[in-house]
């Protein structure tokens, strides 16, 4: 162990028992990636496994933040101990929204809770490897249930979303909403719908729209394998109408996990997930590395000279890899 590992340690333990700076500091350390980012998360993977996962997801502007703001305060008031990591799809120039964000759901919740923006500028690779080690260490740290707030586009993003112990996809009413969060793939993954901003005129038709596709699914079997159907909850986030039902449904489907013994499935699919995530990143990273090496300059000399074809040149490189990793 040298010496970034002992004080990468100090701060677990301190940030488990408690203590928010170092909890912040492992944080920043997951974000940025690499080496101790994996000492991080290996850490927090002892010591989880007790939290609700909560993905909140859908359409930027939807008001997912305002509405996690809600269910924070609730979920304190009522002694609960809940974390929150909002992730951000900020380009350089909307950066500043990541602040937006903290300071306003920080404004709402209170010392039992812990609020973190994590911004995904740059690398989307490194998103998927920090999102499930943020949540880890949150679990570690005892924080529960633990909520992740995404945009509902993009694959890492549904993958996140889809893969949290409970889903909740929200929807605004607007020409369309549903349809595109269902183009998403965002249907399939949801376990509960919120209609947001239902004091805005065609909330009611933006739930009778999702009722239909949901019954579109009834079709075809979805739900009969399942015996769950979501619920669609209709909420206004600034008036904070919906919180209490939205919490009461999550609920709901906690009792259905566990008696369906979907939790451990849920469980399996994240892990699965992680590892493959992982697994991917590093046989890319693996292939670029051997690719600017002097045999993959080679190799390269070959394919031009039309001596070897281009996939006879990366089954070569694949092969030698395996040698190397072995
Ligand atoms: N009218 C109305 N506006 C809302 C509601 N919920 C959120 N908003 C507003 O919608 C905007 C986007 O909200 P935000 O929570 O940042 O959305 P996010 O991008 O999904 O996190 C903000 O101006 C909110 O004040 C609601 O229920 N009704
Ligand atoms: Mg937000």
């Amino acid at each position: 162990m040298d010496a970034t590992d002992n004080s990468i340690s100090h701060l677990f333990e301190t940030a488990v028992s408690g203590e928010r700076r170092s909890l912040g500091k492992l944080l920043t350390i997951i974000e940025r990636g690499g080496e101790p980012a994996d000492i991080v998360a290996g850490l927090a993977h002892q010591k989880a496994g007790n939290a609700h996962v909560i993905g909140i997801t859908g359409a930027p502007g939807s008001g997912k933040s305002t509405l996690t703001g809600r269910l924070i305060e609730k979920i304190t008031k009522g002694g609960g101990t809940p974390s929150v990591l909002a992730v951000d799809p900020s380009s350089p120039l909307t950066g500043g929204a990541i602040l937006g964000d903290r300071i306003r759901m920080d404004d709402l919740a209170g010392e039992g809770s812990f609020i973190r923006s994590m911004a995904t500028r740059g690398h989307s690779g490194g998103l998927a490897l920090a999102v499930p080690a943020a949540i880890q260490l949150f679990d570690a740290a005892r924080y529960n249930p633990v909520i992740i707030e995404t945009v509902g586009v993009g694959q890492v993003e549904v993958d996140v979303a889809g893969t949290a112990d409970t889903t909740v996809v929200v929807v605004t009413p607007g020409m369309g909403d549903a349809v595109q969060a269902n183009k998403a793939g965002l249907l399939e993954v949801a376990d509960i719908f919120v209609v947001n901003k239902s004091d805005r005129p065609g909330a009611n038709d933006t739930r009778r729209d999702l009722d239909l596709m949901l019954d579109l699914g009834h079709l075809s079997g979805l739900e009969e394998k399942t015996g769950y159907r979501p619920p669609i909850i209709m909420a206004n986030s600034l008036e904070g109408e919906g919180a209490e039902a939205i919490l009461t449904a999550i609920e709901d489907h906690r009792n259905h996990l566990s008696k369906s013994g979907s939790f451990e499935t849920r469980q399996k699919q994240r892990t699965l997930m992680e590892i493959q995530n992982r697994l991917e990143l590093l046989i890319g990273s693996t292939s670029s590395n051997a690719l600017q090496s002097e045999a993959g300059e080679k190799i390269l000399t070959e394919v031009l000279e039309r001596n070897i074809s281009p996939s006879e040149a990366a089954k070569s490189i694949a092969s030698s890899i395996i040698r190397d990793l072995t």
